[in-house]
């Protein structure tokens, strides 16, 4: 299996994110892709390739030209305010607030994002666009005939939505993915998404939409971060109506339960016969995640790997969530080696 990486994700490294009512160092951190980068190199199942560089249209295909200029432009504007600290947001838009888009980067970054654990530092925009082009070039390698690739990026996107950062993520890498499969011939794309928190950002991105069926098991947002999408009632709208799912399951869950759900899930996509997947890879299911509380074992992700490789279909594996660190690697490469042995 090819695996495409670039060490430009050191570029994005945020100080710090508030996390109950705590402002503490980020859990996102560049950490995370060296150690799944290591246990790649030692798994040994196929080259690690750089990134080509595929420029802003497949981009703007997922993201609004207003907030793909907000993301390029809000560390100069920061800069120019006579900040050089991480740059938050400290008000948001809700509810009976005007949805403009304001001149000043302070209303910006409340504008275009979720919430206040998704810092932008000065290399951001450079690491976030080297890691849709990584996610791209998994899809190209795709589009070219591959069976398989990984997708070694960070920081995550899932969250991302058409127009606002959120839950440590940017760009959504996988809708980005998905959508250049679609521009390259693909007629019909399921997303999966298995990290332990809902993928609000791709949901969104294809709630409308019968092309892109996006199935997502994740912790019940009646407990969990984000909260407020991510429900079992979501089922789609308009033309999309009946290819959005929502697996919540509760804190605690074990690998039993979370496998009933994925076995669900690769049973619609059989049904939906897409001619790729794009798995949405977070492995903070571990039982040690430090922000997370589903139990998964080391050895359950081998399993996961397995159960996609038993679908026959060309699969690109994106890496989104994952902060227990010193078992990131393990826990990705036993999907990959999962994958690699029963394909
Ligand atoms: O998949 N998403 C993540 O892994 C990031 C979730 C951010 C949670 C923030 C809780 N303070
Ligand atoms: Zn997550």
């Amino acid at each position: 299996m090819l695996t495409i990486y670039s060490d430009e994700h050191h570029l994005h490294y945020g100080q710090s994110e508030l996390n109950d009512g705590e402002l503490m160092p980020c859990f996102e951190c560049p950490a995370r892709a060296d150690n799944v980068l290591a246990a790649v190199r030692e798994l040994g199942i196929g080259d690690i390739v750089a990134p080509r560089d595929f420029g802003r249209d497949p981009l703007a295909r997922v993201h609004s030209e207003a907030f793909l200029s907000f993301l390029e432009n809000a560390w100069p504007m920061w800069q120019a305010e006579g900040r050089d600290c991480d740059a938050l947001p400290l008000i948001w838009p809700v509810r009976g607030l005007r949805q403009v888009e304001p001149p000043g980067i302070d209303g910006k970054l409340g504008f275009f994002s979720m919430d206040a654990g998704t810092p932008i530092t000065a290399g951001t925009w450079q690491a976030v666009t080297t890691g849709a082009n990584v996610c791209l070039t998994g899809a190209a390698s795709l589009v070219d005939g591959e069976r398989s690739a990984f997708a070694l990026s960070r920081p995550p996107g899932h969250h991302a939505s058409s127009d606002c950062m959120g839950g440590y993520c940017y760009l959504n890498n996988a809708a980005i993915a998905a959508q250049f499969l679609r521009d390259n011939g693909a007629g019909h794309i399921a997303i999966v998404d298995v990290d332990y928190h809902h993928g609000n950002g791709t949901q969104s991105i294809f709630y409308e939409r019968d092309d892109v069926l996006f199935l997502s098991i994740h912790a019940d947002p009646v407990q969990e971060f984000p909260y407020f999408l991510g429900f079992a009632d979501e089922t789609g709208a308009g033309a999309g109506r009946g290819f959005n799912g929502n697996y919540p399951l509760p804190w605690g869950t074990e690998a039993p339960a979370w496998f009933a759900a994925l076995g669900d899930c690769l049973e619609r996509v059989e049904s939906f016969a897409p001619d790729a997947i794009v798995v949405s890879l977070g492995v903070d299911t571990f039982k040690d995640d430090p922000i997370s509380q589903f139990r998964l074992q080391h050895a359950d992700y081998l399993k996961v790997g397995e159960s996609f490789a038993q679908s026959g279909r060309p699969v690109l594996f994106i890496l989104e969530g994952g902060y227990a660190v010193d078992d990131i690697g393990i826990n990705v490469a036993n999907v990959l080696r999962g994958f690699h042995e029963n394909q």
